[in-house]
């Protein structure tokens, strides 16, 4: 399943998730593998680092074109159809399509070479604490397409004097040298919206409807009121392509200090959650990412900070239907300058934003754009990275916040580029000291550096334990020292008022990279910061973010 919701009516799909033959690069071994899956899931591949082949057979009914959609794959892929190479994609994190031409009726070959290794030609999946796992590890599905398409279908609601309002982009692509008239026509809500397009031979048009939409229910975390935007592309009366996307009427903005959902103020109790689950990896299936929901929502969050990568798009999906609020952020982990200044960094990272926003922006879950956590904030090259990256992502979405999560305390030189001044803090963790008092440093240190007046947001605060580790001395690493550091913690940046949420680190303990160094001093080679662990098992500590959050729900959100 690769949305949780039907998107086509007329353009025939076929999922292509199932058992792919794998081999590695290399060797004639050749394996069954699961498609979503990790390979690292195998018993032969536990910790390969390296180059695998997926491949496996389709068959097309008719002659015409055959449009591959890939939702991630780990972390490079190269896909040849029949033994031409037709898409090269870098980043697991980010879905990414291409469509082959005048396909003839038959069985026809895909093959996809993965590579999930380190070195200069990955300039943000690189060592670190977090793991970069192998394989195709979302799902896969594949279309029929006529020669005109839908290729995105864009959603901006707005509100003016009581009156929803709504502006669509449809974006749709003629494939044949012929320029072609069709007409385009929008379903939302009961309204009917028709243009005419012409569009030149291999080109694309862009029609544009603008209207209100009365008697519509607005989208909140309480409501989540969602609707289906179906727009279908005809040529003399006969429907050719079709998209359905699932939106909600919401806005989003910053008022001084605070952060505004449909006009109300919103606090944020959230957690950050890796896409990693003991037993899967990161390919994680619907029925674990619903029990991570079904987790969250009982401990009383009401947002979740995709740290750090853009997610699978049925757990937005999930956000949509439950009203959870998501910061979804570019990928990007503690970059230093000089891994800033990998002469693939900016591409990587440009291609990152522009894929997330072109394939997520009608999430209405999404609230807050982020980039580059506790990246090279506090150097000069880095700012230049950071506007360049908050400009690329206001370009493509002027609705929604921006943020980024820093840990250059005291050194940071970009509190003045982002919407909302965002900060990761693990006093009593890593630093031996007191938590209010430090944050008191803190928030004051940011109304001098450029963040004064902005909403200001704790997008990490925590502490480790082992799961099943108790110890009545309360010293590190048990539950209770965990359990005790984050009832301090919330105590605290829940009770100031210049702070407008939290973001827990971590939901669950994931999987770290044992090349990256001191990542591998990390017991099991994991984050062990999480609530659960890495098979969701609660630690002390859940119920104590279960007590606050419960109580706070009632006095801030
Ligand atoms: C940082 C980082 C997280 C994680 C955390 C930790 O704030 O953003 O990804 O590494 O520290 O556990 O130390």
């Amino acid at each position: 399943m690769v949305r949780l919701y039907e998107r086509h009516r007329v353009r025939e799909t076929e999922e292509l998730d199932g058992i792919w033959r794998f081999s590695m690069v290399g060797t004639d071994k050749v394996y069954e593998m699961a498609v979503p899956g990790c390979w690292e899931q195998h018993p032969d591949f536990p910790g390969y680092r390296g180059k695998g082949i997926y491949s496996r057979e389709i068959y097309s009914k008719r002659r015409g074109n055959i449009r591959l959609v890939f939702m991630g794959v780990s972390h490079t892929a190269d896909v040849y159809f029949d033994g031409v190479k037709v898409i090269h994609h870098y980043n697991a994190y980010t879905p990414f399509s291409t469509v082959v031409k005048n396909v003839t009726a038959g069985v026809h070959q895909i093959r996809v070479e993965v590579d999930n290794t380190f070195g200069e030609h990955s300039a943000l999946h690189i060592p670190n604490d977090y793991y970069t796992y192998g394989g195709i590890t979302r799902p896969v599905s594949m279309e029929t397409v006529s020669d005109v398409y839908i290729e995105h279908v864009h959603f901006t609601p707005s509100i003016s004097a009581g009156v929803w309002n709504a502006r669509i982009e449809a974006s749709v692509v003629n494939l044949s040298a012929e320029r072609q008239t069709v007409e385009v026509r929008c379903t939302l809500a009961g309204y009917v919206m028709s243009e005419r397009a012409e569009i030149h031979g291999g080109g694309r048009a862009f029609v544009v409807f603008e209207r209100d939409f009365d008697c519509v229910k607005p989208w909140s975390p309480k409501n989540p009121e969602l609707y289906l935007l179906e727009t279908v592309v005809c040529l003399n009366g006969v429907a050719l392509d079709d998209l359905i996307e699932r939106i909600g009427f919401r806005t989003v903005e910053i008022r001084g200090s605070e952060v505004y959902l449909n006009h109300e103020r919103v606090y944020f109790l959230g957690f950050n959650r890796h896409e990693d689950y003991g037993g899967v990896g990161c390919a994680i299936p619907l029925q674990l990412m619903t029990h991570d929901m079904d987790l969250l929502q009982d401990m009383g969050a009401n947002a979740v900070r995709t740290c750090h990568y853009p997610n699978d798009e049925r757990f937005l999906d999930l956000c949509d239907e439950r009203g959870i609020l998501v910061w979804e952020e570019n990928h990007a982990r503690g970059l230093t300058l000089e891994n800033m200044q990998n002469p693939n960094f900016e591409q990587q990272c440009g291609d990152c934003i522009r894929e997330m926003i072109e394939n997520h922006y009608n999430h209405p879950a999404i609230v807050i754009w982020g980039i580059l956590n506790e990246c090279a904030s506090e150097t000069k090259e880095g700012r230049r990275m950071y506007q360049k990256q908050y400009e690329q992502i206001r370009s493509m979405d002027g609705t929604r916040p921006v943020t980024s999560a820093t840990c250059r305390h005291f050194t940071d030189i970009c509190l003045d580029l982002p919407d909302i001044v965002s900060f990761n803090m693990y006093s009593g963790w890593y630093q031996d000291c007191s938590i209010e008092e430090r944050n008191q440093q803190e928030l004051e240190w940011i109304r001098q550096s450029g963040g004064d007046g902005k909403p200001v947001i704790v997008s990490e605060v925590g502490a480790g334990a082992i799961y099943g580790y108790r110890d009545r001395s309360r010293c590190k690493w048990s539950e209770e020292r965990q359990a005790d550091l984050i009832r301090d913690s919330l105590d605290v940046y829940m009770n100031d008022k210049n702070i407008t949420g939290i973001f827990i680190w971590q939901f669950a303990d994931c999987r770290v990279t044992e090349e990256g160094g001191w990542f591998a001093s990390r017991a099991k080679c994991h984050n062990n910061k999480g609530i659960l662990d890495e098979y969701r098992r609660p630690k002390m500590a859940y119920d104590v973010v279960k007590e606050m959050f419960e109580t706070a729900r009632d006095r801030l959100v």
